[in-house]
């Protein structure tokens, strides 16, 4: 009695999606609390985290990076935590790319 073991083999690897993490203007948060998040959570210079955190002030909304999904969450978590430790009413959002 034979078994047939039916077998297909993946012809591409399949890449993770990717995730834009955004940045949300608001009239409260101060841009340098705005600046601080984009060098401590984003590991952004401190000249490209004060020209991101001018576009969302500018434009309302501006791109912080492009994770994972599960690294993605995890910034998201921890702007709006220390935001809200901070009381401050910033929000941040992610969507897939
Ligand atoms: N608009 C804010 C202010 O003038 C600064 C700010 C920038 C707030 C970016 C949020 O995501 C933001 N104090």
């Amino acid at each position: 009695m034979g078994v047939d073991i039916a077998t297909r083999v993946r012809k591409k690897t399949k890449k993770p999606s990717l995730y834009r993490v955004l940045l949300l203007n608001d009239d409260f948060t101060p841009q340098e609390f705005v600046v601080a998040i984009l060098q401590s959570i984003f590991h952004k210079s401190a000249e490209d985290a004060y020209r991101i955190m001018m576009h969302v002030h500018v434009n309302n909304v501006g791109e912080c990076g492009v994770y994972p999904f599960e690294v993605a969450e995890t910034k998201v978590m921890q702007v709006m935590d220390t935001a809200q430790k901070n009381q401050h009413p910033l929000q941040c959002v992610m969507e897939k790319k």
